[in-house]
């Protein structure tokens, strides 16, 4: 606990590839430069593992650092910031509260990302417009609520390369997986992101090709596949 990186068994990460939560975790320990082993979980047949480690919620990630377990992805990283202090930052330094407190609210914040993309890809129809009305008018609320929050993260943003300013910080470690959702979110009736929000898309595309994001989640396309597949195998279940 020292700040000093570990050798990989010191630092063991429950999770799962294609979990946008679980990936925060990765982007952060690829920032930092710290070696870790990675435990694909089965979340269809949850190990007991995963239940003892993270009997609360029991969900993935789950990090152990020196055997014990840190649950939750935001958590996790601001664990990382204090417990290896000599590897690079995510946070504000301490000395600035305020700084700190206002990236917390944006990395919590962004989850919204997540919550509304959900209520854009995983409806029953494809496309709105073939007579289905209460469906309809939830696909425009939906689209209006992501509009929103791309235009507040985009406030937050204001121009600059990353929500941590010229470094890759807290808030993009923490929103940088859902950029590889903006396709899936658009082609599912959200907003063309693009035009209406220049400035997160290129933080988008920004994130995508650092190494740290590239190498822990799926590209744009890849998630897109999976999402439909996914929704699918839901839709065909019910
Ligand atoms: N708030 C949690 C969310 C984690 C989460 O939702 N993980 C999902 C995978 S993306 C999971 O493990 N789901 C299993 C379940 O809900 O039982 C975090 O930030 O770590």
């Amino acid at each position: 606990m020292t700040g000093v990186p570990t050798g990989a068994g010191d630092l063991v990460l429950l999770d799962v590839f294609g979990s946008p939560f679980a990936q925060r975790v990765r982007i952060a320990l690829a920032e930092k430069g710290l070696a870790y082993e990675r435990d694909e979980q089965d979340l269809a047949a949850k190990s007991d593992l995963l239940r003892r480690s993270n009997p609360v919620h029991g969900k993935v990630p789950v990090l152990f650092h020196l055997d014990r377990p840190i649950c939750e992805s935001l958590a996790i990283l601001h664990y990382l910031d204090e417990a290896f202090p000599a590897t690079p930052p995510l946070l504000p330094p301490a000395t600035d509260p305020y700084a700190r407190a206002r990236a917390r609210f944006w990395a919590e914040y962004s989850e919204r990302l997540h919550l509304v993309g959900k209520r854009l890809w995983l409806r029953r129809r494809e496309h709105a417009g073939d007579g289905d009305e209460d469906e309809d008018a939830e696909l425009e609320a939906a689209r209006e609520e992501m509009a929103a929050v791309m235009r507040a993260l985009e406030g937050e943003l204001g121009g600059r390369e990353f929500f941590g300013g010229e470094a890759f910080g807290y808030v993009d470690a923490a929103a940088a997986p859902f950029a590889a959702w903006f396709l899936t979110y658009e082609r599912h009736g959200g907003p063309r992101i693009a035009g209406e929000f220049p400035g997160m898309a290129a933080w988008a595309a920004r994130c995508l090709r650092r190494e740290s994001v590239a190498a822990n989640v799926y590209s744009p396309e890849k998630v897109c596949e999976l999402v439909q597949e996914y929704r699918q195998w839901l839709l065909t279940r019910k």
